[in-house]
């Protein structure tokens, strides 16, 4: 089943980490693959951009069926493979409206992120100005504290006591926020949280490659946070 499904991916890429995570949870392992490297703008060849014009990755086909967001390649999998492997979103309706709501949720905590990390790498030095770095910083912490409150109320998991898609999309967020600089003493939950959930078969399978062989940057660009 797994070996119609095909996915290019960079190490480290949150949206991409989710697909993978979510794949392992569904016992979909066998899936073709091609790590792509970004730096040499793979993720910008004829093949990346027949799959996702947008040559972006993720780029995720499951035999004619091209979906490239990684949100909603999440939810296909666990909707066409609904009693394979773990289920990812609970029936019961309350644990649902949370499941929902903290998958959703979870792309704001992404994109406050990589704002952040944009303007640090992506602006000339020229152009930046010391108040929008501090507005946009000021606006990712607080929205790490509200996911920091989160955890006090409904944890160990991100939505409550079992191991759901909220857990699929915002992990890998939280994994490269803190390999980012991010300080796990001031977000003293989502560290702890951080530190079970990376030892789960799914994340420990799917952990970024380069992760493990290259130390983080001597100067991360969330380390205010
Ligand atoms: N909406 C997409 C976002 C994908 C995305 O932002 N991918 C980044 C890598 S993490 C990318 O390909 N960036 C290169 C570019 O935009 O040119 C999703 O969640 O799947």
């Amino acid at each position: 089943m797994a070996k119609d499904m095909f996915l290019l991916w960079a190490s480290g890429s949150p949206p991409c980490w989710r697909i993978m995570i979510a794949l392992e949870e569904k016992n979909l392992q066998g899936y073709q693959h091609k790590l792509l490297s970004m730096a040499k703008g793979e993720h910008k060849s004829k093949e990346t951009l027949d799959i996702n014009p947008r040559g972006q990755v993720p780029a995720f086909r499951h035999g004619t069926n091209v979906i490239n967001e990684s949100g909603a390649a999440c939810m296909y999998l666990e909707n066409q493979f609904k009693s394979q492997g773990n289920p990812l979103i609970p029936s019961a309706q309350a644990e649902q409206a949370l499941v929902y709501q903290r998958t959703f949720e979870a792309f704001n905590a992404h994109q406050k992120m990589v704002d952040v990390i944009m303007y640090t790498f992506r602006v000339p030095a020229e152009e930046k100005h010391e108040a929008t770095e501090k507005r946009l910083k000021e606006t990712a912490t607080t929205e790490f504290k509200t996911w920091e409150g989160h955890l006090e109320k409904t944890g160990p998991y991100i939505a409550g006591k079992n191991f759901s898609m909220a857990d699929v999309v915002f992990f890998p967020t939280l994994a490269l926020a803190f390999r980012l600089g991010m300080s796990q003493k001031r977000y003293p939950n989502l560290g702890v949280y951080h530190g079970f959930l990376k030892d789960r078969p799914s994340i420990k399978a799917t952990w970024p490659p380069h992760w493990t062989q290259e130390p983080p940057m001597k100067d991360p660009p969330l380390k205010d946070l």
